[in-house]
This record gives structure tokens, sequence and C-alpha cells, in this order.
């Protein structure tokens, strides 16, 4: 009898749960490049190439290690474009009798594959994906009952669970968060790192050729793919990022500069996403430097925060809240998303840079998505689905479950507070205070109206303005809210009309 296993695009990990128990002798793996999944949203050039790459280089090292595998490229002839016609093609061509998959990570698919058993008429079965360390069992446990569901207490969940950077019952150095720590801006004359490059090989090169090809039109530049594309490449990266770059990961997290795209972060999402690392071991890693006196506290818990914390909560925040979470927008936000956010043609210094290097990089670090492009959108009013779909799009690492609550939670505030106890609303003090954008830009950061006035600064009250009702009692609004309030009638009229021709020429900011 023949079993199919069907592994994903970003299921590229041996420990897959579809290959648990499977024997290569009745086992056909199938992995297939298909226009529905390239397309679904206009993806990054270099993201696709990234992940053809990598799904390339995985089905070798599946048959190195004994394993039939059935790949179907792109440009195969009879390739039918979707998963679940692939999925039909393959049935028929091995017989297959059973087909085995590890759940999907998003809703889209995860519908679909509930069909297949009635569709295809085989036994399928979908096994969860063990690649996160709480499961939807455990996070809808934690949930269960809580009036607010806040990353915090579900990161010291996670820590005790997997014991990391604990003495006994207690947080290493006798706290469970260090952020206070961590935000100092950088400045241009500290030694930066850089990410490890990876030269591209044949197979990168012909799947580079095939997305230019193929996608000639999407956002992206494809040129010096410098990406890992294997496990053994990413955990490359991974150790350099340990060794250069994490005794300052804390202390820089929050910071930007200009012509630094990466500073002190670990440039590992991608990565991890699809399978190439793995996340507990990371964190094991890590915490190995900080008990070998190589890196700061601060650092390590920082980085395992994000990864035990935040990355797991986002997931079970998405799984909790079901399909319609996509199309929540408790503000009420409808405008459609400035062209400039894939053009980069924009005199805001701080948005040009960060749409300047996604299109180079498909990376910005954490704090360029929230607080410059989230913030900005968030500020104008821009509809959260048009902008989830360009989060969505055009990051090396995005996909639907991480993507969406770090969206249209953390940054839009479109689910009303479920996820961040108050919007990332911010002027452009922010950004002037955290980053070295201000100084070149045609826009004047200390001016608060007038024609030179950065957009942030008028957009921000024209935001508390627009919202102070809803934020008039918010424990954390309201004091911005009062100020407003008091602000005098005149002032508050000429930021009221400023705003507003502001976002009637926002093309041309
Ligand atoms: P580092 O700063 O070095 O952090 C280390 C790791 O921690 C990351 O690789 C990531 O796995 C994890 N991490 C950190 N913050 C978060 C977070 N908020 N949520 C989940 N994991 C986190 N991350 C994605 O992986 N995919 C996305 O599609 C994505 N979309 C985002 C959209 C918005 C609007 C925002 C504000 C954040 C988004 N993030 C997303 C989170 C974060 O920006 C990226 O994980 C991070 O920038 C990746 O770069 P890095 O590997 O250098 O991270
Ligand atoms: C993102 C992506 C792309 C661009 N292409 C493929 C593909 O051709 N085949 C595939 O199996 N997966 C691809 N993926 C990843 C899927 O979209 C991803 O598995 C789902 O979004 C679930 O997370
Ligand atoms: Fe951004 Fe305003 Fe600073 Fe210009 S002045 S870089 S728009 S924050």
């Amino acid at each position: 009898m023949t079993r199919l296993i069907l592994l994903l695009g970003d299921q590229l990990s041996p420990s897959i749960s579809a290959l648990d128990g499977a024997d290569p002798a009745d086992t056909v793996i199938l992995i297939a490049e298909v226009l529905g999944e390239a397309t679904y949203v206009p993806h990054h050039r270099r993201k696709i190439a990234f992940l053809f790459s990598a799904m390339r280089h995985f089905a070798e090292e599946l048959r190195e290690a004994g394993w039939r595998v059935d790949y179907v490229t792109l440009d195969d002839p009879g390739n039918s474009g979707s998963l679940a016609g692939e999925v039909e093609r393959a049935i028929v061509r091995h017989r297959a009798q059973l087909l085995t998959v590890t759940e999907a990570g998003e809703w889209r698919l995860k519908q679909e594959m509930d069909g297949w058993q009635h569709r295809f008429g085989i036994s399928v079965t979908i096994l969860p994906d063990p690649r996160f360390i709480a499961s939807h069992e455990e996070f809808a446990t934690w949930a269960e009952g809580r009036k607010s569901l806040r990353m915090e207490y579900f990161y010291r969940e996670m820590r005790r669970k997997t014991g990391l950077l604990m003495r006994g019952d207690e947080p290493e150095g006798g706290q469970w968060n260090f952020d206070a720590d961590n935000r100092k801006p950088a400045s241009a004359d500290l030694f930066m790192p850089r990410p490890l490059r990876h030269a591209p090989d044949t197979i990168t090169q012909e799947v580079v050729a095939l997305v230019a090809a193929r996608f000639p039109d999407n956002f992206g530049s494809l040129d010096d793919f410098w990406y890992a594309v294997t496990a053994e490449q990413a955990e490359a990266s991974f150790r350099h990022f340990l060794k250069v770059a994490l005794p300052r990961f804390g202390d820089f997290q929050d910071a930007m500069l200009k012509g630094e795209p990466f500073l002190y972060h670990a440039v590992v999402s991608a990565y991890l996403n699809c399978g190439l690392l793995d996340p507990l071991a990371m964190c094991r890693a890590v915490e190995v430097e900080y008990h070998a006196g190589r890196a700061p506290l601060n650092a390590v818990e920082g980085f395992i925060r994000q990864i035990i914390g935040w990355r797991e909560y986002v997931r079970g925040i998405y799984w909790r809240e079901g399909p319609d979470y996509a199309h929540r927008n408790a503000l009420d936000a409808r405008r459609p998303l400035p062209g400039f956010y894939w053009s980069a043609k924009t005199r805001m210094a701080c948005v040009r840079a960060a749409v300047e290097q996604t299109r180079d990089h498909a990376y910005a670090h954490h704090i360029q998505r929230l607080m410059v492009t989230g913030t900005f959108a968030l500020l104008a009013g821009v509809d959260p689905h048009e902008l989830h779909q360009w989060y969505l799009a055009v990051y090396i690492d995005a996909y639907e479950w991480v993507e969406l609550p770090n969206t249209v939670g953390m940054s839009q505030y479109a689910d009303g507070g479920l996820l961040a106890s108050k919007p990332y609303a911010a002027s452009g003090a922010y950004i002037d205070r955290m980053s070295d954008y201000c100084g070149s830009c045609a826009y004047s950061v200390s001016a608060k109206t007038g024609a030179k006035a950065c957009p942030f600064n008028l957009l921000y009250w024209d935001f508390i303005a627009r919202h102070g009702d809803r934020f008039r009692k918010h424990p954390r609004m309201a004091q911005m809210v009062r100020t407003w309030d008091r602000m005098d009638e005149r002032k508050q009229a000429i930021i009221r009309a400023e705003s507003a021709a502001l976002l009637d020429r926002i093309e041309t900011l």
C-alpha cells in the first residue's frame, strides 16, 4: 500500500510529523512548486526564489537519506497550479491509498485540507505541527477564562515549560523581562555586524532565473541573492549571529540606522519559519552563550522572549481567533495603501529606508515594520486588510499565522486591543530618538504644523482626535486624549485642516 506524504514549502524539517513512523519502502514524498501558492498574494521575488531553492535542496537531502521524492517544478508541463491538483495527480501517478500531511500554517489551506479525504476518496491523516513549543490545546488552556491575553504571562508559562533561563521556579537574574535595558539608539560609528552571505549554487541560480522569467512584474530585487537555502547554511548563519551580534542584540533591538538594514538582529525568521532551523534548539544555544559569559542577560532574555514568547503567542492568537481575524477593522480604517509602500517614492526618509531595504532584501527589522510602515499606516487610517496583504507579500519570513496577528493585532489595533494593550501610535519624536533618519529627511521632525511638518507629527494628533471617544477612558491613552482636549482650539483646527490636506495628497508625501 503506497502512502503519499505531502510536504509544504514551509515544512522543510527532517523532524516534521508527516514523516514520523513512515517507511521509505512504501512511501512517496510529494513536494510541489505551484502557482496558487506563489500568487495568493504577490510575493516578493526573493521570497519565492528563497523558498523554491530551499524546497529543491531539501528534496535532494531527503533523496540522499533514502526517501523517494516526487518533486514537481513550477515549469513542469503537467503542473496543475494548485496543491490539491498536484496531490490528485500524484495519487494517480503512484496509486496511493493513504495521504499524510502535517497541518498547514494558515486557515486557507487548513480548510482546503479538511475536505481532501472526501474529495480524493482515500484515507487522509492530518498531523499536528510539532515544531512549536505550545500546542493549540496548550494555548487554548492558557487563554481559557482570562480577561486579557497578554504575551508576558504566556511567555512566563513557556519559560517554566522549557526551563529556559530558570533557576528552579525563579527567573534567571530575578526578573522575567529586561526590556527596560533594551531601548538604546545605535550610532553609525559602532562596529556593525552583517549577516552571513551564502553564494548561490546552481540550484539557486536556476531558481532565480525561473522566478525572473515567471514573475517579471512582482515587487522586489533578485540581484545578489545571499540567503541560506539549506539547514546547514542556516545553522552557520545563526552561529555567526551568536558570535558577532547576540551580545548587543538587546541594547540595540529598537534602533534604526541609515544604510544598516540588519543592525544586531539575527535575520533568521525566514529559516525558522520554513523549518530550516529549530526554535527550541536555537534558544538553548543562546542560553549557552549566557552561561559561558559571552552574552549578557538582557540580550539573551530578549532573544528568547521573541522566540518562545512572541512567536508562539502570535501563533496561538492566530489559530484561536479564527479565519475572520483577517477582516477585523476595529478603528474602521478604509484608506487604500499608498503607492509608495511599493515604489519607495516618498520624501519621508524613514518610510523610504524601510521600503527600499524591503525591496532589496525582503527584510526589515521589527521596529521598522512596527514603528515606521506600521505606525504610518495606523495614523493615516490605511485599511488593515490591504496592509496585511502587503506585509504577507513583501517579507521573506511572512506566513499568515505569524504575519497576521503582528499586523492586524499588534501594529494596527484592528482587533480592538486583544493583542496590544494600546495602539502603536507615535509622533516623529519616537523615530528621531531611535534612528538617524530625520537628519536627512525633507520634513522637519521638530515642526508640528506647516508645510515642513513631519507627517507623523500631524497625523499623530489627528489620530488622537479621530479616536478620542474610543480612547478617552483607556488607561494608557487617556492622558494623550486629555492633552488633545486641552489644546488651544485654533491649534486643533490647524492640525485637523493640515492633516486632512496631507491625507488628500498622501500619494505625494
Ligand atoms: P530578530 O529581531 O533577530 O528576532 C529573533 C526572532 O524572534 C525572529 O527571527 C522571529 O522568529 C522572532 N520574533 C521576533 N519578534 C517577533 C514577533 N513579533 N512575532 C513573531 N516572531 C517574532 N515575523 C515573522 O517571522 N513573519 C512575519 O510575517 C512577520 N510580520 C510582521 C509584521 C509586522 C507588522 C510586525 C510589526 C512584525 C512582524 N514580524 C514577523 C515580527 C518581526 O518583525 C520579525 O520576526 C523579525 O523582524 C524577523 O527578523 P529577525 O530574524 O532579524 O528577528
Ligand atoms: C509561500 C509559498 C510559495 C511562494 N510557494 C509554495 C509552493 O509552491 N509550494 C508549497 O508547498 N508551498 C509554497 N509556499 C508556502 C505555502 O504558501 C505555505 O505552506 C502556506 O502558506 C502555509 O503556511
Ligand atoms: Fe520620518 Fe518625520 Fe523623521 Fe522624516 S522627519 S524621517 S518623516 S519621522
